[in-house]
C-alpha cells in the first residue's frame, strides 16, 4: 500500500501513527507547533504558582503546592521527548520560545495576586486543561496520546488540590470568602480563553479535527467546561463573573457571554500583564542552568566511555 494510503488507514481505523511511520509534512508540521507550544506551557506555567512556594500558608500546602510545580516541570519533559520523536531538538524549541518565536497558553500571563489565586488556578487552570487534554489521549499520534495519558492523571490531582482549597477558603471567615471570589473575578475569563478563538475564527480546527489530532472543537470544550464548572462555584457558593450566564433549557447547556477576543489576541501577540518577565525569566533560568545541562552531558558521555 502506498504510504500516504497507509497513513489514512491508519487514521480511519482509529490506531495511532508512530514516528516512524510516513505521515504528511502538514501533519507533523502541526504536531510539532501544538505539543511544543503544549510543552512551553507546562514549563512557564511553573512561574505563576513558584511565585507562591516560599509564602504558602503552612509546611502542607507548601508541600502540595511544591509538589504540583514539579508535576509540570516533569510534563514539559513529557512533551519535550514527544515532539523530539517527530524530527526537532528539544534545545532549538527552547530557541524559538526565548526568541518569541513559538507561543505558550495566554493563561500564564496574568500575575498571580493572592493565595485563593492558587485554588484558582488549579480549579479553574487545571480544569480547563483537563478538559482539553482528555481528548488528547485519543490523539491519533502514538507518543503525544500516550504522554497525555499520565498527564491528565496528575493534572486531575492538581484540579482536585485547588478545589479543596478554595472549599477551605470558602468556610472560612469574610475575608478568605472575599480573596476567593477577587480571585475567580479575576482568572473566569482568561480561562474561558485558553481554549483558543471560537471555531468560526480557528485556522487549524478544521484540519486537525480531520486528522484526529483535535478531537473535540473549542468551542465544544469551553462549552463542557462552563457547564462542569458552573455547579462547582454554586457548591462553592461563589459568583462567577458573567450576567450573562444562564442554564439553557432547550440547549442542556449553560448560555454565557462575549469573550474579550481583544483582549486575548493582545496577551497572546506579547503584550499581556506578564508577557515580558516571564520570557525574561525562563531565558536567566535557561542561562543559569547551563553548567547542569553541561555537567550532566559531560557525566552521561563518560558513562558511554566506561560502558564501551
Ligand atoms: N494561548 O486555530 P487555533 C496547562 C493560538 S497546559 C496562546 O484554535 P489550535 C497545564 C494557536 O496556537 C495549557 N495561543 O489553534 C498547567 C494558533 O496560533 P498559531 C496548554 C493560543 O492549535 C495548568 C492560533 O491561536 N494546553 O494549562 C491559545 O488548533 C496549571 C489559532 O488557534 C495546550 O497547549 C491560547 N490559549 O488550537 C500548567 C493543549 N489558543 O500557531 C501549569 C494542547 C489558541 O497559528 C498550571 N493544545 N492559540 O500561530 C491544543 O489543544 C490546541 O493547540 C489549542 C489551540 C486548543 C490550545
Amino acid at each position: 500500500m502506498a504510504p500516504p494510503a497507509r497513513f489514512q488507514e491508519i487514521i480511519d481505523s482509529e490506531s495511532k501513527i508512530e514516528p516512524s511511520d510516513w505521515m504528511p509534512e502538514g501533519y507533523r508540521k502541526t504536531l510539532i507547533r501544538q505539543i511544543a507550544q503544549h510543552a512551553h506551557s507546562e514549563v512557564i506555567g511553573m512561574q505563576p504558582e513558584g511565585n507562591w512556594i516560599t509564602r504558602a500558608p503552612s509546611l502542607h500546602r507548601k508541600a502540595i503546592l511544591m509538589a504540583k510545580v514539579q508535576d509540570e516541570a516533569g510534563h514539559g519533559l513529557y512533551l519535550y521527548s514527544a515532539a523530539e520523536t517527530l524530527g526537532v531538538k528539544r534545545n532549538d524549541l527552547q530557541e524559538l520560545l526565548h526568541q518569541g518565536k513559538h507561543k505558550y497558553s495566554s493563561i500564564f500571563n496574568y500575575p498571580t495576586l493572592s493565595w485563593a489565586d492558587m485554588g484558582t488556578i488549579g480549579w479553574l487552570v487545571d480544569g480547563a486543561a483537563i478538559t482539553n487534554q482528555v481528548m488528547l489521549t485519543r490523539c491519533s499520534y502514538g507518543p503525544y496520546s500516550r504522554a497525555m495519558v499520565r498527564i491528565c492523571k496528575e493534572e486531575s490531582f492538581h484540579q482536585r488540590q485547588g478545589y479543596e482549597l478554595l472549599i477551605r477558603l470558602c468556610q472560612g471567615s469574610e475575608e478568605q470568602k472575599a480573596m476567593a471570589q477577587d480571585a475567580i473575578d479575576r482568572w473566569w475569563w482568561p480561562s474561558l480563553m485558553m481554549f483558543g478563538p471560537n471555531d468560526s475564527d480557528s485556522p487549524h480546527t478544521e484540519q486537525s479535527m480531520a486528522w484526529k489530532i483535535k478531537r473535540v472543537t473549542n468551542d465544544d470544550l469551553r462549552q463542557q467546561f462552563v457547564d462542569m464548572t458552573v455547579p462547582q462555584a454554586d457548591y462553592l457558593g461563589l459568583r462567577i463573573p458573567d450576567p450573562d450566564l444562564k442554564w439553557n433549557e432547550e440547549r442542556g447547556h449553560y448560555d454565557f457571554g462575549p469573550i474579550d477576543w481583544e483582549e486575548f489576541w493582545r496577551v497572546v501577540r506579547g503584550s499581556g500583564p506578564m508577557n515580558r518577565d516571564r520570557v525574561e525569566h525562563k531565558k536567566r533560568a535557561w542561562d543559569e542552568g547551563t553548567w547542569v545541562r553541561e555537567a550532566a552531558s559531560a557525566h552521561a558521555a563518560k558513562q558511554q566511555r566506561r560502558a564501551a
